[in-house]
Protein backbone atom coordinates (compact mmCIF):
# COMPACT_ATOMS: atom_id res chain seq x y z
CA UNK A 1 0.00 0.00 0.00
CA UNK A 2 1.33 3.40 -0.86
CA UNK A 3 2.04 6.40 1.76
CA UNK A 4 1.99 9.69 1.18
CA UNK A 5 2.51 12.68 4.02
CA UNK A 6 0.21 14.97 3.82
CA UNK A 7 0.59 19.07 5.73
CA UNK A 8 -2.31 20.80 6.09
CA UNK A 9 -0.96 24.40 6.83
CA UNK A 10 -1.54 27.02 9.06
CA UNK A 11 -3.99 28.83 7.08
CA UNK A 12 -6.31 25.57 7.59
CA UNK A 13 -5.73 25.83 10.97
CA UNK A 14 -6.41 28.94 11.33
CA UNK A 15 -9.63 29.05 9.16
CA UNK A 16 -10.89 25.67 10.68
CA UNK A 17 -10.41 23.64 7.94
CA UNK A 18 -9.27 20.85 8.98
CA UNK A 19 -12.33 18.89 9.25
CA UNK A 20 -13.67 19.44 6.31
CA UNK A 21 -10.52 18.51 4.34
CA UNK A 22 -9.37 15.77 5.88
CA UNK A 23 -13.28 14.42 5.09
CA UNK A 24 -12.15 14.43 0.87
CA UNK A 25 -8.70 12.21 1.62
CA UNK A 26 -11.44 10.04 3.67
CA UNK A 27 -14.59 10.37 1.19
CA UNK A 28 -11.79 9.23 -1.32
CA UNK A 29 -10.80 5.64 0.70
CA UNK A 30 -7.74 6.60 2.01
CA UNK A 31 -6.72 5.49 5.23
CA UNK A 32 -4.86 7.57 8.10
CA UNK A 33 -2.08 5.67 8.94
CA UNK A 34 -0.57 8.58 11.19
CA UNK A 35 -1.92 11.80 12.57
CA UNK A 36 -0.65 15.02 14.46
CA UNK A 37 -1.21 18.67 15.06
CA UNK A 38 2.27 20.17 15.81
CA UNK A 39 3.84 23.32 15.33
CA UNK A 40 6.89 23.06 12.37
CA UNK A 41 10.25 24.94 13.73
CA UNK A 42 12.30 26.66 11.51
CA UNK A 43 15.39 23.60 11.32
CA UNK A 44 12.30 21.65 10.24
CA UNK A 45 11.02 23.50 7.91
CA UNK A 46 14.67 23.84 6.23
CA UNK A 47 15.31 19.82 5.85
CA UNK A 48 11.02 19.65 4.72
CA UNK A 49 11.78 22.08 1.74
CA UNK A 50 15.57 22.12 1.08
CA UNK A 51 14.63 21.11 -2.79
CA UNK A 52 13.52 24.81 -3.08
CA UNK A 53 16.58 26.46 -1.20
CA UNK A 54 17.35 29.64 -2.82
CA UNK A 55 13.98 30.07 -4.92
CA UNK A 56 13.13 33.16 -4.51
CA UNK A 57 9.77 32.14 -2.77
CA UNK A 58 11.83 30.06 -0.47
CA UNK A 59 11.77 32.90 2.62
CA UNK A 60 8.18 32.91 2.64
CA UNK A 61 7.78 29.39 2.64
CA UNK A 62 9.54 28.96 5.41
CA UNK A 63 7.71 32.10 7.34
CA UNK A 64 4.27 30.60 6.50
CA UNK A 65 4.88 27.03 7.09
CA UNK A 66 6.61 28.23 10.50
CA UNK A 67 3.28 30.42 11.50
CA UNK A 68 1.48 28.41 13.53
CA UNK A 69 0.08 25.34 13.74
CA UNK A 70 -0.11 22.77 11.10
CA UNK A 71 -1.72 18.70 11.18
CA UNK A 72 0.45 16.11 9.80
CA UNK A 73 -0.87 12.84 8.36
CA UNK A 74 0.44 9.86 6.97
CA UNK A 75 -2.09 8.56 4.31
CA UNK A 76 -2.37 5.16 2.68
CA UNK A 77 -3.93 3.61 -0.12
CA UNK A 78 -3.44 2.69 -3.55
CA UNK A 79 -1.67 5.45 -5.74
CA UNK A 80 -2.13 7.50 -2.57
CA UNK A 81 0.64 9.92 -3.57
CA UNK A 82 -1.34 10.92 -6.88
CA UNK A 83 -4.42 10.35 -5.29
CA UNK A 84 -3.67 12.80 -2.76
CA UNK A 85 -1.84 14.96 -5.24
CA UNK A 86 -4.98 15.14 -7.63
CA UNK A 87 -7.49 16.15 -4.34
CA UNK A 88 -5.23 19.06 -3.81
CA UNK A 89 -5.21 20.39 -7.32
CA UNK A 90 -2.72 22.74 -8.86
CA UNK A 91 -0.53 24.53 -6.37
CA UNK A 92 -1.47 28.19 -6.55
CA UNK A 93 -5.33 28.46 -5.75
CA UNK A 94 -6.28 30.74 -8.65
CA UNK A 95 -5.21 28.00 -11.15
CA UNK A 96 -6.80 24.86 -9.14
CA UNK A 97 -9.53 23.16 -10.63
CA UNK A 98 -12.83 23.78 -8.72
CA UNK A 99 -13.68 20.24 -6.94
CA UNK A 100 -10.29 20.29 -5.63
CA UNK A 101 -8.98 21.17 -2.10
CA UNK A 102 -7.09 24.38 -3.36
CA UNK A 103 -9.67 25.32 -6.19
CA UNK A 104 -12.53 25.29 -3.53
CA UNK A 105 -10.43 27.13 -0.86
CA UNK A 106 -7.96 29.55 -1.10
CA UNK A 107 -6.87 32.32 -4.91
CA UNK A 108 -3.27 32.60 -2.85
CA UNK A 109 -0.63 31.87 -4.24
CA UNK A 110 1.22 31.56 -1.15
CA UNK A 111 -0.94 30.46 1.37
CA UNK A 112 -2.15 27.17 -0.66
CA UNK A 113 -3.58 25.08 2.46
CA UNK A 114 -2.23 21.86 1.97
CA UNK A 115 1.27 20.10 1.18
CA UNK A 116 1.74 16.17 -0.26
CA UNK A 117 4.17 14.69 -1.26
CA UNK A 118 5.09 13.97 -4.93
CA UNK A 119 6.86 10.90 -5.72
CA UNK A 120 7.65 7.73 -3.86
CA UNK A 121 11.20 9.08 -2.57
CA UNK A 122 10.03 12.46 -1.46
CA UNK A 123 7.27 10.41 0.44
CA UNK A 124 9.92 8.30 1.86
CA UNK A 125 12.07 11.03 3.05
CA UNK A 126 9.06 13.23 4.57
CA UNK A 127 7.25 10.31 5.89
CA UNK A 128 10.61 10.01 8.02
CA UNK A 129 10.98 13.88 8.89
CA UNK A 130 7.45 13.61 10.70
CA UNK A 131 6.66 9.85 12.16
CA UNK A 132 8.84 7.36 13.98
CA UNK A 133 8.30 4.24 12.33
CA UNK A 134 6.17 3.42 15.61
CA UNK A 135 3.65 5.78 14.78
CA UNK A 136 2.06 4.58 11.62
CA UNK A 137 -0.49 2.10 12.32
CA UNK A 138 -1.24 -0.78 9.32
CA UNK A 139 -4.84 -1.57 9.57
CA UNK A 140 -7.44 -1.78 6.67
CA UNK A 141 -10.89 -0.54 7.40
CA UNK A 142 -13.59 -2.77 6.63
CA UNK A 143 -15.00 -0.93 3.89
CA UNK A 144 -11.78 -1.60 2.08
CA UNK A 145 -13.26 -4.76 0.55
CA UNK A 146 -15.83 -2.48 -1.11
CA UNK A 147 -13.53 0.45 -2.20
CA UNK A 148 -10.80 -1.33 -3.56
CA UNK A 149 -11.07 -4.82 -4.87
CA UNK A 150 -8.40 -6.53 -3.10
CA UNK A 151 -5.73 -7.09 -5.04
CA UNK A 152 -6.28 -4.53 -7.39
CA UNK A 153 -3.41 -2.49 -6.49
P1 LIG B 1 3.27 21.64 -4.62
O1 LIG B 1 3.04 21.97 -3.17
O2 LIG B 1 2.01 21.79 -5.43
O3 LIG B 1 3.96 20.32 -4.81
P2 LIG B 1 5.84 22.86 -5.27
O4 LIG B 1 6.53 21.63 -4.76
O5 LIG B 1 6.19 23.37 -6.63
O6 LIG B 1 4.25 22.75 -5.18
O7 LIG B 1 6.17 24.05 -4.26
C1 LIG B 1 6.23 23.83 -2.89
C2 LIG B 1 5.56 24.96 -2.18
O8 LIG B 1 6.25 26.16 -2.45
C3 LIG B 1 4.13 25.19 -2.67
N1 LIG B 1 3.19 24.38 -1.93
C4 LIG B 1 3.94 26.66 -2.43
O9 LIG B 1 3.51 26.86 -1.08
C5 LIG B 1 5.32 27.23 -2.57
N2 LIG B 1 5.55 27.87 -3.84
C6 LIG B 1 5.93 27.29 -5.00
N3 LIG B 1 6.07 28.20 -5.98
C7 LIG B 1 5.78 29.40 -5.40
C8 LIG B 1 5.76 30.74 -5.87
N4 LIG B 1 6.07 31.04 -7.13
N5 LIG B 1 5.40 31.73 -5.01
C9 LIG B 1 5.09 31.43 -3.72
N6 LIG B 1 5.11 30.18 -3.21
C10 LIG B 1 5.45 29.18 -4.04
Amino acid sequence: MERTLIILKPDCTHRRLIGRIIQRFEDKGLTIAGMKLMHIDETLAGKHYAPHQGKPFYPGLIEYITSGPVVVMTLAGPNAISVSRKLMGKTFGFEAEPGTIRGDFGMSKTYNLIHGSDSPESAATEIALYFKPEELLEYAPVTDTWTNKPGEA
